[in-house]
């Protein structure tokens, strides 16, 4: 019997689950044909749920370091342990930090954030993932919000602004796909070397990090041409701006050729992409993650949002500008709100340090559902925080960068082994991931963990079926019960599928602002020439990835015109930062920008795999954003 369930993975497309056990005890995970944003259809990391779930390296015991080494303890001795540290924190609770990833996204998960905000604990701000991208999209649109994405299918032109349809938003390169058939035209904006070929008609190379200069262009282009006939912005657009003006003042300080020189586009590209937001119809706008992780990553969404606001591309069906929406926005709080809340909040991408420097000092860290020794820049310093501190816990269920780095590693449950409800940052979908498999061994979910662990405390956590039935009562746009949610597997809130129709913006006034500094991009040391763009890779998610699959040097790629890069293509070197240097093999990827190189992430430091060692701390403009992507590096012998 197949049964449904969902995707819990940090991705976009959230997808719905069939799952099936067979009479052999093998597990088969397929996409639901029933889920109208997925339509029956997985990526290969779905698929291969069932057999990481089963992997011989899972941790299925808590273990507790020992003179360096891991042994197994019961849980019973796990929690008093726990309960013991923190008892003997909780004078000074800020003292505690604790660390939630997007890992498992949903209402259970917030089981934490509860749990240490009662404590008064510390814990993070910033991101590691996309939050320029959202504060820039909230200053100029009011809110966080986009085009339902089934809008494509109106659109004339598509202007995929950096994303790589071949790796991340499997469900998105279909609707693109299906939007050519019946005629749309697709133009891709990246770096190059990605796998949007098949998705496009057409492409502009931009050099990394100055997607700002390659939008302010058009935007010059499009202001220059501004007449009774033509296409600028005429007084319907111009009435919905509150800061027109400045936005002009702030443009006006560079010239049309300086914008080109930036971004390293030729003035013939920069005209026809001007087309592509005037020509007759409209114009929808996909904007990728890469490129708000530069040091000016806000602005260069902001710039992005800028040109389809101006060009009158925004707020009609088939015309919007897409970076994300908020994956908790169909939901209500499951739990209530913790008080007194978090004591303190230590800057994600320079977390290293910040724990290292903390005053008063950070004793105890607490970490479900993210590797961030592997996964944040300046990995080394990261690493030192973690293993300096009196006693580390790691809910994980793999040995991973972070978990080596614990006292005592707590085992978790993973996607099909754990109730939640979740919605995604892509569509408004809200799905159920109904919990279809035991979990091996002592595996226990972070929800019941906490659970345990607040016992031990004196607290109490609500019931997981309680918070379930309060974030649905809670939501302000479904209307489900608990039992039609477990019955259905997914349910579509009430939502109007066009964001800010006739350009009445999220603001108190309706209006639009747009930016008001046009920045340039930090150049490199020429020592460091080469811009290390640090993507994802196709077939792992993030760190999680097996150990078997990480064997021999990492591999970076450049393009064959890359002139400090090209006389190690097919060998292997190093790849160095003023931080440190990986030993890798050099591979050549014709169409990539000269000034780039590329290595897939997730690598595990213990094999000698990931970058983040090498790359330095850097906080883009908006949001604490890591800006993975601005760092400069060089390969050498
Ligand atoms: N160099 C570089 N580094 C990057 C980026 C980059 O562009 N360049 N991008 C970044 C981005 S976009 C992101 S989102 C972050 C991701 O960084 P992380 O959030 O750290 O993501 P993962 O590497 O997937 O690690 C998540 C861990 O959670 C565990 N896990 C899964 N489900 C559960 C659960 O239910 N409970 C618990 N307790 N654990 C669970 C998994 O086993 C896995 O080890 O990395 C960032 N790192
Ligand atoms: N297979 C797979 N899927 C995933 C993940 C995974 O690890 N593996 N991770 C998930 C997570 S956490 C996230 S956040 C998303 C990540 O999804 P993305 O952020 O979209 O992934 P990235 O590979 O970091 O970057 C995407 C593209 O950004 C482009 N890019 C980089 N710099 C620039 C620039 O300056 N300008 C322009 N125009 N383009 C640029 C690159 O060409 C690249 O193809 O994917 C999710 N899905
Ligand atoms: S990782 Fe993303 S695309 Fe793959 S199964 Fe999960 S939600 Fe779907
Ligand atoms: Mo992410």
């Amino acid at each position: 019997m197949k049964r449904h369930s969902a995707c819990t993975m940090d991705c976009p497309d959230s997808c719905s689950f069939l799952v099936e056990k067979r009479e052999d005890g093998t597990v088969r995970v397929t996409g639901n044909p029933d889920h109208p944003f997925t339509r029956g259809v997985i990526c290969a990391k779905g698929a291969a749920l069932p057999k990481r779930l089963s992997h011989p390296d899972r941790i299925t015991r808590p273990l507790l370091k020992k003179d360096g080494a891991f042994t197994p303890i019961s849980w019973d001795e796990a929690l008093d342990l726990c309960a013991a540290n923190i008892t003997a924190c909780r004078a000074h609770p800020s003292s505690i930090l604790y660390l939630h990833g997007f890992s498992s996204h949903g209402v259970l998960a917030k089981a934490g954030d509860f749990l240490f905000g009662t404590l008064a604990a510390s814990s993070k701000t910033g991101s590691m993932c996309d939050e320029a991208g959202c504060e820039a999209t909230a200053r100029d649109f009011g809110a966080v919000d986009q085009n339902a994405p089934s809008e494509l299918l109106n659109a004339a032109r598509i202007v995929n602004w950096g994303r790589d349809l071949s790796r991340s938003g499997v469900h998105t390169g279909m609707l693109v796909r299906q939007a050519r058939k019946a005629g749309t035209k697709v133009l891709t904006i990246s770096p190059g070397g990605d796998g949007n070929a098949p998705f496009s008609d057409a492409h502009v190379r931009v050099r990394p990090g100055t997607d700002r200069f390659l939008a302010a262009a058009v935007i010059k282009l499009l202001l220059d041409q501004n007449g009774p006939d033509q296409n600028g912005p005429g007084p319907a657009v111009l009435s919905r701006l509150a800061n027109f003006q400045a936005f002009r003042q702030a443009l006006s300080a560079w010239t049309l050729e300086d914008c080109l020189a930036a971004c390293q586009v030729s003035l013939d590209q920069a005209r026809d992409l001007l087309s592509w937001f005037t020509d007759p119809g409209p114009t929808s706008t996909l904007i990728g993650w890469g490129v708000q992780r530069h040091p000016l990553g806000g602005q260069n969404v902001r710039f992005i949002n800028a040109v389809s606001v101006l060009a009158g591309q925004v707020g009609r069906p088939g015309a919007g500008v897409s970076f994300g929406i908020g994956s908790g926005r169909n939901l209500g709080p499951g739990f209530e709100t913790a008080v007194p809340g978090f004591s303190g909040r230590l800057l994600l991408p320079r977390l290293g340090r910040e724990i290292l420097d903390a005053d008063p000092p950070i004793r105890m860290i607490w970490v479900d559902a993210m590797n961030p020794v592997n996964q944040l820049p300046d990995a080394e310093t990261t690493a030192r925080a973690f293993e300096t501190r009196e006693f580390v816990v790691v809910m994980e269920a793999f040995l991973n960068d972070t978990a080596r780095r614990a006292n005592l590693i707590l085992p978790c449950a993973l996607p099909l082994e754990r109730e939640d409800i979740l919605g995604s940052y892509q569509h408004d979908w809200v799905n159920h991931s109904a919990q279809v498999l035991d979990p091996p061994g002592q595996v226990k979910t972070d929800y019941e963990i906490y659970r345990l662990l607040a016992e031990r405390l004196g607290l109490t956590l609500p019931r997981a079926e309680d918070c379930l039935r309060r974030a649905l009562a809670a939501s302000p746009s479904l209307d489900i019960s608990l039992e039609e949610m477990r019955e259905r597997g997914f349910a579509r809130p009430n939502r109007p599928t066009v964001a800010f129709p006739g350009l009445v913006f999220a603001h108190a006034d309706g209006l639009c602002r747009l930016p008001e500094g046009l920045d340039p991009e930090p150049g490199p040391d020429p020592d460091y020439p080469l811009r290390l763009l640090t993507l994802i890779s196709k077939r792992s998610h993030n760190s999680q990835m097996d150990q078997a699959a990480q064997s021999g040097l990492p591999t970076v790629f450049v393009a064959p015109d890359c002139t400090t890069g090209a006389p190690f293509i097919g060998r292997a070197a190093h790849l160095a930062s003023p931080l440190g240097r990986l030993a890798v093999r050099v591979e050549s990827l014709p169409g990539l920008h000269p000034s780039a190189i590329i290595m897939r992430r997730g690598g595990w430091m213990a094999l000698n795999r990931s970058a983040n060692p090498l790359i330095a701390p850097l906080v883009a403009d908006m949001g604490g954003q890591a800006a993975y992507y601005g760092q400069y590096v060089c390969l050498e012998a």
